[in-house]
């Protein structure tokens, strides 16, 4: 008899240009332990490389997104063991892959969890989804990026209530605050997700690439450098191919044909 234990995350190359990762620990809500992150840190890593890629759908399953770090895993760790770990290796590969990140929410996303959509450059999340950072009631706080990426996603008043009671919140909610994108009957989360990936693998890559990376760039750094910096970028897509084409395109009234140059 086979013993080999499923993977903890499932790739696929879905649609042309778009891979799908899927978070595979139903039993633990898909809580985040060593062997999910290492896999998740590779395969964004790997995907970055992928020259046939041009978006990523991440997900879990229809219970739970990812119910958090795991707490079985953390339990007996020691701050030393945990700085000597630099899980802030880990969560970089996902932070700085290239390719823009699209999160379909089903179900639990807490603590790293939502940590881990709130990495996704697009969230979509299902009617029933729960989101929240509980990590205060364990005795500890948020560790990636659950007080700084939720803080300038909602703001101080939002972000401090989330954080400091640990309450749930719900999918509805969570699009009042503006920290997701969509939300969508929980069985159309993954079909609109992967119907927004395909359209923006549609899309003239240098033009996706080059916007992701000043969004992201531009929204840490004063006004008038973020300005620039978009400026630049517009400038370098003149040099492109894709916009020749693109004016083209439009003005002959037929479908562009982008090919990444
Ligand atoms: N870790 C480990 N196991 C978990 C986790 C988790 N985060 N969440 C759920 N599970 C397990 C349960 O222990 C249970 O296992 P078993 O069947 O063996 O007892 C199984 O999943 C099903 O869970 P429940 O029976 O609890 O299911 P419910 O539907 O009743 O509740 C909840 C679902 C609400 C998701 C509930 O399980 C829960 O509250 N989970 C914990 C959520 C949480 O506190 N998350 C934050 C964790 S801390 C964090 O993410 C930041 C860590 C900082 C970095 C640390 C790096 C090492």
């Amino acid at each position: 008899m086979d013993e080999t234990p499923p993977p903890v995350l499932l790739v696929e190359h879905i649609l042309p240009g778009v891979a799908l990762f899927r978070i595979n620990r139903p039993e633990a809500k898909n809580a985040l332990n060593m062997a999910v992150r290492q896999a998740l840190a590779s395969s964004f890593a790997q995907a970055a490389k992928d020259k046939s890629l041009r978006c990523i759908v991440l997900t879990g399953d229809e219970n739970s997104f990812a119910a958090g770090a795991d707490i079985r895993e953390m339990v007996d760790v020691s701050g030393i063991e945990l700085y000597q770990r630099h899980n802030e290796r880990l969560w970089a590969a996902i932070a700085d892959c290239p390719l823009p990140v699209i999160a379909a929410v089903n179900g639990f996303a807490l603590g790293g969890g939502m940590e881990l959509a709130m990495h996704a450059d697009i969230i979509v999340a299902g009617q029933s989804a729960r989101l929240g950072q509980p990590e205060v009631k364990l005795g500890i706080m948020p560790g990636a990026g659950g007080t700084q990426r939720l803080v300038r996603a909602v703001g101080k008043f939002q972000a401090m209530r989330i954080c400091l009671t640990g309450d749930l919140f719900t999918a509805a909610n969570a699009l009042n605050m503006g920290l997701v994108s969509a939300v969508v009957p929980d069985d159309e989360t993954l079909p609109e997700a992967l119907r927004l990936a395909a359209q923006i693998a549609a899309m003239p890559p240098l033009a996706v690439g080059l916007i992701k990376e000043i969004i992201l760039q531009g929204a840490d750094i004063p006004l008038a450098a973020a300005l620039t910096l978009e400026r630049k970028g517009l400038q370098f897509l003149f040099g492109s191919s894709d916009k020749q084409e693109g004016m083209q395109a439009f003005l002959e009234k037929r479908k562009p044909q982008f090919t990444g140059c």
